[in-house]
């Protein structure tokens, strides 16, 4: 019994290709990269594959040929061509939460067509488009004035989650290309300091808050939005300011106009968009507002070419398929419980970020499609800083500690802003870190060095550490939406191979709901009984002691 239309399936160590693969580790688990590029001249050539512009060099990975086939061979015993059809056939991928998960329709041209129940979603998706582009346009020209009458300077983003870290990580991402007459902030965290912080030196009456909740119904956005009208109608007097300040992107437009928010004012979008998947929805209004419509359509043509490119390209030349099927290989093969993505690029510097929520919200799991506990690790963690700062601070780790981590190094041949050798420099540290990763240094190399014997054995890099490089020919709004979907593809398809649902999150509920419990205990002016356990009472009564006297 599952919550999918799909037949229960075989569990995932049982197939034969999973079987294949790990009597084939093996023969080729102990392989290092030396050899198998000494073996290979034109193996560098050859493990690439290319999408739109994004190349990405899997060669330095530890895989061979057979490797590669037994994959792509386990791609297609877990369905993946199939599974793929499900999600851009609208069905209800999202089992759990019995929803499609269709944010590839986001990204659709006007004549393509994406169905939800039989109703296509794409004009509904081109109208909320044009709502956003004509506001952003108004706010962009000061065609829309604040209530006393002052050109809004400032966008404020309120929201958690998915409702941010798209936001924040597209601004960041897209900042070459935004006004640079206008601030752009982003407030998420409930605690005070955030909201204090972002909101310090502006002024209300120049100041737009965009409220992104889909549900409108989320703690933390709340009472910042909350806060922040408080904050608003201390200075602006009235409340029909707010319909000057407070628009609002949201499914839920009872919750909206019960704000204050006209809804008019609302953008909406639909509950088969996952919050991590929504960055090229409505919820990225602060983006169009920075980089202005044209840009934010280009990012949509760079999603939808990468999700054309993962509907249609042969697997062996797919890159989220490839990329999701060797994330497979490190993580259950050769144990590696973490991914680092390390963007050579500064303007990149949320991604990690970013790509930590897509991946380990989508594939965190412990339970299968089927409720069946899984087999095997899912959901490795995903890190990473932008290059060359992290150098400096945690490669070490990866180069010489005992655990494998792989790598997905990213760079662009052109950069954005061209300072004397800089670029040179960063993208050969870029490419240095890939070849040293991969080939280390033995101990007859350092010994070559005229190194004395004691040292030795501290200057030997093993190497045969797995790197990708996803390297494009510049950061442009376009390029960010084909390198977003290429990870949203490459997260789904380890979710097909896991048989999880990539979609839903109910593990985040728990602490939300006891965290319901425990406000009033904080807040309460008589002493609360407290029926947690032991840690969690002497906690709660050491706060409540502390607070009493400083009070
Ligand atoms: C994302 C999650 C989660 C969500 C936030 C905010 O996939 O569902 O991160 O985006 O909890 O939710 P709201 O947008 O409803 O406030």
């Amino acid at each position: 019994m599952n919550g999918s239309a799909a037949p229960p399936r075989a569990q995932l160590t049982a197939l034969p290709a999973w079987q294949a693969l790990a009597e084939h580790y093996g023969r080729v688990g102990k392989l290092h990269l030396r050899q198998i590029f000494a073996e290979d001249p034109q193996r560098g050539e050859r493990l690439v594959a290319e999408a739109g512009g994004l190349y990405l060099d899997y060669s330095k990975n530890r895989v061979t040929d057979e490797t590669l086939r037994l994959l792509l061979q386990l791609a297609k015993e877990c369905g993946l061509a199939e599974s793929i059809a499900a999600m851009f056939g609208g069905q209800k991928i999202n089992a759990s939460e019995q929803r499609p998960a269709l944010h590839i329709a986001l990204n659709a041209r006007q004549d393509e067509h994406f169905l939800v129940d039989g109703i296509d979603v794409v004009p509904e998706v081109h109208a909320v488009l044009q709502h956003m582009a004509v506001f952003s346009e108004d706010i962009r020209s000061g065609r829309w004035l604040g209530y006393t009458g002052k050109a809004i300077r400032n966008i404020v983003n309120i929201g958690i989650g998915g409702s941010d870290l798209g936001p924040v990580m597209a601004y960041e991402a897209l900042r070459y290309y935004s006004r640079r007459d206008m601030n752009f902030r982003f407030l998420s965290n409930i605690d005070g300091t955030d909201f204090v912080e972002v909101t310090r030196d502006l002024d209300p009456e120049e100041t737009l808050f965009i409220i992104v909740s889909k549900t409108f119904a989320t703690l933390e956005t709340l009472t910042n939005a909350c806060t922040a009208r408080d904050w608003s109608l201390r200075k602006l007097k009235d409340k029909s300011a707010i319909q000057k300040h407070f628009v609002a992107v949201s499914t839920n437009a009872e919750g909206v106009a019960e704000f204050g928010i006209d809804t008019a004012n609302m953008f909406g979008f639909w509950d088969w968009v996952g919050g991590r998947y929504s960055m090229d929805s409505a919820v990225g209004l602060s983006t169009m507002i920075a980089i202005g419509a044209r840009n934010f359509r280009d990012m949509l043509s760079g999603f939808h070419a990468m999700d054309e490119h993962f509907r249609s390209t042969p697997f062996e030349r797919n890159l989220p398929v490839l990329m999701g099927l060797l994330a497979i290989w490190n993580n259950n093969f050769l144990g590696a419980g973490t991914v680092a993505v390390l963007p050579y690029e500064h303007y990149l510097k949320r991604f990690p970020a970013y790509l930590q929520q897509l991946a380990m919200e989508s594939n965190g799991k412990h339970v299968t499609l089927d409720g069946d506990r899984v087999a095997v690790p899912t959901g490795p963690v995903y890190w990473g800083e932008p290059g060359t700062n992290g150098q400096h601070s945690f490669y070490q780790l990866i180069h010489q500690g005992t655990q494998i981590v792989p790598c997905d190094f990213i760079g662009f041949c052109q950069p954005l802003n061209p300072v004397g050798r800089h670029h040179a420099l960063l993208l050969a540290n870029l490419f240095a870190q890939a070849e040293a990763l991969a080939f280390g240094k033995t101990a007859d190399q350092v010994r070559a060095e005229g190194k004395p014997a004691w040292l030795v054995p501290h200057l030997v890099c093993d190497g045969n550490r797995p790197t990708n490089t996803i390297l494009a020919p510049c950061l442009t709004p376009q390029t960010l939406g084909q390198l977003v979907a290429l990870y949203e593809h490459s997260v789904f398809t380890q979710g097909i191979i896991w048989n999880i649902d990539s979609f839903d999150q109910w593990g985040v509920e728990l602490g939300k709901l006891l965290a319901q419990r425990i406000i009033p205990e904080l807040e309460s002016v008589e002493e609360p009984e407290l029926k947690h356990d032991s840690s969690t009472n002497a906690l709660i009564w050491r706060y409540r002691r502390l607070r009493k006297e400083e009070s």
